[in-house]
């Protein structure tokens, strides 16, 4: 953990100029409530007898729902004997536990939505069960709820998840400013620290900031543990390993929590708890033996303590936020797997992109014109480069009025138009500030419909950023949603207001600064006493606020066409939920080596927290990164979900066309690379969108039982196609160390030299020109190899099937998922999702490579939801729109000696080469021996079979 730092502070001697300004922002002694939070846990450490929670249930308040699967129960704190609180307590589907707690007859209400805007809908008791719950049988999971001072998941015996074992759970009742509402005034002996009753309660101030607190304190602390698992992952965002290090305890790896309060923290630092962005307050928790989860729906300003009691063994975590009541959702697991798909069913998958949105996007801040723009797409052309998306940042408009092109823009339409004539799209940005002037019909709508923020008096809040004075609207107010969707309509009508006209249906879209971004507010955010809908403050609501702007301007875009077509927005902030919305990205990161390397692991955690769709900005927000680095930035890139190079508008230009070679040609390469795996990205986006598995695996998701692989966190498989990569992050380098968990032969993607695992790490060559992409061995990658201006255009291309054969030197399978890639067709069953097989045929020594309809063989299930066998129709109009596709080439790796024949099932014999090599089995390394058979007749939407005869 140690590196870690010394990281932080290389990157400060690399440029002394970029640096987030770490006082702009709180630390947790700043934020009152948070300091109170950590001198409570302070207070229970030193406490000489064992600490005692002074919160207890009464035995005979419990009442049981007829199910069985959920109770409630009155809870008491002895320091404030007569305030209420109730526990409820709910077995939901899958085993997962919601626990409530909320004050009873309180003076006022404590926020209780955040789930809401984070679930799919509001969750159905499980129709039978118990609180005391056994699990199949087998795994014998139950809760333990004799007290409220412990509710305890256990399974197998074995404690998994502990809440308030350590007794730190405290629920700030609401009292009046003049006379605290109990009857025992804190004191020494009772208050939780000196003074708790000055310290912030009431008003607090921040730098020029005070924050008026007119509801009074109400913050919510409770100690989640996980006796048995050493390793927790999520709650992004932080620039931080993936594997979370401690922030207390001995030698903490960061001395403070980690903070969850979506802001706009430019130049952020490359090793950090600090907060960023986006928040998913969902953390799992992993071992050998189980992977258990918790989503903590609070969308107030969150602080988690870690750290590890006994190194290896457990983790101890503390969570404590401002505002709102206790709502956590307990997932039992088992597997990494299971946890996604249990959360993915509360919360929702991610929703299957557009496929020409996992292309390669081009960004800039700015395009300076619309000719700018075509010539970029011109140049990318001549460069014989594929791209799919250009993009304009906020300088198309004109004074930062979003919708409205500025002077260089003077034919919006004809550039988008010259830009899709081969397939591309463009994306546009809309920042979510309103410049207040009355000429600016955007802002003027929504102030005459009174759909903007307010600040606590009741009057319209104005705040600064790019647009000078400005406003924002309330995405909390459902009226703003109907209204925010037509201004994105392309038809015209006068009488409805303002339209933007002036775009077209291949137009697409980007919300940056939703966090929200007030230059003038405290921590570059909205003052927290703002009000919302329903009167909520914006201390309530402030995490959930950019998924809210994200999902009306995506409902927008989906209806822009007559019948609905897959949106694109891309958003910088985010909340549990925003999977289901679309794509974000990590912001401003810096041109360094550093950077680089955590956008892997902040990837990798946004994803295992449901959100999988994201990347960082290639080359570095800020800097001019060197061509090495942008090279191995470009390979970071092209293995990320989402993949865009950006820059800041004080950088020089970078596309990559402007180089000179080798680098321009390595960087071709590269852009060919990830479009010739687009089936494979495509494939692995439709298991997310139906499972929630993330397309991006960390080592410890694909092998959970291996503890060698639980903290890897440069090293990932893409989706379940076996290809596993480890982009190189480092300058210099030559060489890498990849870790193979499991006893299988990989070979080398570009070479097919052949690396055995088995619990050890192999050295891989990693010279510039290469990224180090291995496939494991039993795998067959499906791949579409002739180079492209856009993805469109590759519709009707031919694939090219790698089969990796597995160490018995017989065995390999995948699987390609197919539809149209822009439309909702593929929910009325218009796709192809096929499995390819490599097996022993019963005759020996023949290797059989059959295509088989994965639609029926699952039943018909699992292509895409709520698709069934009798809805699904081999013959779609997608499969006979794609029905002269073919597999132009099979590639074998690793066989054992040289075929005899290769034949289709018809007899017909086929062309082929051998090239000699090592086997698949035994234990010879090398490169692989490579059989390339050239066919015919072979449809991919047909069933084939193909007889290797050795
Ligand atoms: O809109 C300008 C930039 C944008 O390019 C970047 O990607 C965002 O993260 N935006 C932030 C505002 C300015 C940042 C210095």
């Amino acid at each position: 953990m140690r590196g870690i730092v010394v990281f932080g502070y290389l990157a400060a001697l690399v440029s002394p100029l970029l640096a987030v300004k770490p006082e702009d922002f709180k630390t947790c002694s700043q934020a009152a409530f948070c300091n109170r939070g950590r001198a409570l846990s302070a207070r229970a450490a030193a406490s000489k007898s064992p600490w005692i929670s002074p919160y207890s249930i009464n035995p005979t308040s419990l009442v049981f729902s007829p199910s069985k699967s959920s109770f409630t129960a009155a809870v008491k704190s002895s320091l404030y004997p007569e305030i209420k609180f109730e526990l409820q307590v709910d077995i939901l589907r899958d085993g997962v536990a919601r626990v409530r707690m909320d004050q009873v007859d309180g003076l006022r209400k404590r926020y209780d939505e955040a789930a809401s805007w984070a679930l799919l809908k509001e969750p159905a008791l499980k129709e039978e069960g118990q609180i005391v719950w056994t699990d199949q049988g087998k795994t014998g999971m139950k809760a333990v709820y004799d007290d409220v001072e412990l509710i305890t998941l256990i399974r197998s015996g074995r404690e998994e998840v502990v809440l308030n074992g350590r007794g730190l759970l405290h629920m700030e009742h609401f009292r009046t400013k003049t006379r605290a509402n109990h009857s025992q005034e804190p004191t020494p002996e009772n208050a939780w620290f000196e003074g708790e009753e000055e310290h912030g309660f009431w008003e607090e101030t921040f730098k020029s900031w005070t924050d008026s607190k007119p509801k009074g304190p109400e913050s919510l602390s409770l100690d989640i543990d996980f006796p048995n698992h050493p390793h927790v992952y999520g709650i992004p965002e932080h620039a931080a390993p993936l594997s979370l290090p401690s922030t207390t305890g001995p030698d903490p790896a960061y001395s403070e929590p980690y903070r969850l309060w979506n802001l706009d923290v430019y130049e952020y630092e490359s090793s950090s708890s600090m907060a960023l962005y986006g928040a998913i307050p969902v953390l799992h928790a992993h071992s050998t033996k189980s992977t258990v989860a918790v989503f903590n729906a609070l969308a107030s300003e969150t602080w988690v303590d870690i750290h590890h009691p006994t190194p290896d063994k457990s983790t101890a975590t503390h969570w404590i936020a401002e505002s709102g009541i206790l709502d956590l959702f307990i997932l039992p697991g088992p597997t990494p797997d299971a946890i996604f798909e249990q959360y993915a069913r509360f919360t929702g998958p991610t929703a299957l992109p557009a496929h020409w949105s996992l292309g390669h996007h081009q960004c800039r801040w700015n395009y300076i014109s619309s000719d700018d723009v075509r010539t970029v797409s011109r140049r990318f052309d001549e460069e014989e480069m594929p791209l799919d998306v250009i993009w304009l940042d906020i300088e198309y408009s004109q004074e930062h009025k979003y919708f409205i092109w500025g002077q260089s823009f003077p034919d919006p339409v004809q550039m988008a138009n010259d830009v899709a004539a081969i397939g591309r799209k463009m994306v546009v940005i809309v920042d979510p500030h309103l410049k207040r002037t009355s000429n600016y019909p955007v802002y003027a709508e929504a102030q005459e419909r009174g759909l903007l923020v307010k600040k606590s008096d009741g009057g319209e809040f104005e705040g600064w950023c790019w647009s000078g004075s400005s406003a924002w609207v309330d995405f909390f107010n459902p009226g703003s949603w109907t209204w925010w969707t037509k201004l994105f309509s392309l038809v015209d009508d006068p009488s409805a207001g303002w339209r933007w006209k002036d775009s077209t249906d291949t137009m697409f879209i980007w919300n940056d600064m939703n966090e929200p971004s007030v230059f003038n507010g405290p921590e570059i955010t909205m003052v927290k006493d703002n009000t919302h809908y329903g009167g909520w403050e914006h201390r309530d609501v402030h995490n959930v606020n950019g998924m809210l702007y994200h999902n009306a301007t995506t409902n927008a875009v989906m209806t822009r066409t007559g019948s609905p077509r897959r949106p694109f927005v891309l958003s910088r902030s985010f909340f549990a939920g925003s999977q289901r919305i679309g794509a974000i990205w990590t912001g401003d990161n810096m041109g360094t080596w550093e950077h680089m390397a955590v956008g892997i692991p902040m990837t990798l955690s946004v994803g295992i927290a449901g959100l999988t769709y994201a990347g960082s900005d290639v080359g570095g927000f800020f800097g001019n990164p060197d061509v090495e680095m942008l090279v191995r930035w470009y390979q970071v890139g092209a293995f990320a979900p989402f993949f865009r190079a950006h820059a800041h508008i004080d950088t020089k230009r970078r596309e990559p066309y402007l180089y000179d070679d080798p680098h321009k040609s390595i960087m071709r390469d590269i852009l060919r690379l990830r479009y010739s795996l687009l089936p494979v990205w495509y494939t692995a986006f439709r298991e997310a969108s139906v499972r929630g598995i993330p397309v991006l695996r960390p080592q410890y998701v694909v092998f959970p039982k291996d503890s060698r692989g639980f903290a890897l966190d440069q090293q990932y498989y893409l989706g379940a196609s076996g290809l596993l990569v480890k982009p190189v992050t480092t300058q210099g380098a030559t060489e890498t160390e990849v870790y193979l968990s499991d006893d299988q032969v990989y070979y080398d993607y570009f070479d097919s030299q052949i690396y055995r695992g088995g619990s050890k790490s192999v050295t891989v060559p990693a010279p510039l020109e290469k990224v180090p992409l291995l496939i494991r061995g039993g795998s067959i990658v499906p791949t579409r190899a002739r180079p492209r201006r856009s993805s469109p255009l590759m519709k009707k291309d031919p694939f090219t099937l790698k089969i990796a054969l597995d160490k018995t030197g017989f065995a390999a399978r995948g699987e390609l998922y197919l539809d149209d890639g822009e439309t909702y067709a593929h929910q009325q069953g218009e796709l192809i999702w096929r499995q390819f097989i490599a097996s022993k045929a019963e005759k020996k020594k023949v290797l059989a490579i059959r295509s088989v309809d994965l639609v029926s063989r699952a039943g018909g299930e699992g292509a895409v939801d709520g698709i069934t066998l009798s809805a699904y129709d081999r013959e779609n109009a997608f499969a006979r729109d794609i029905a002269d596709v073919t597999v132009e080439r099979i590639v074998v790796l690793g066989l054992e000696s040289r075929p005899k024949s290769v034949k289709l099932e018809n007899g017909k014999e086929l062309q082929w080469t051998f090239n000699e090599g090592s086997s698949a089995k035994g234990k010879k390394s090398g490169a692989a021996s490579l059989l390339t058979i050239k066919t015919r007749d072979v449809y991919i939407v047909e069933d084939w079979s193909i007889a290797v005869e050795l």
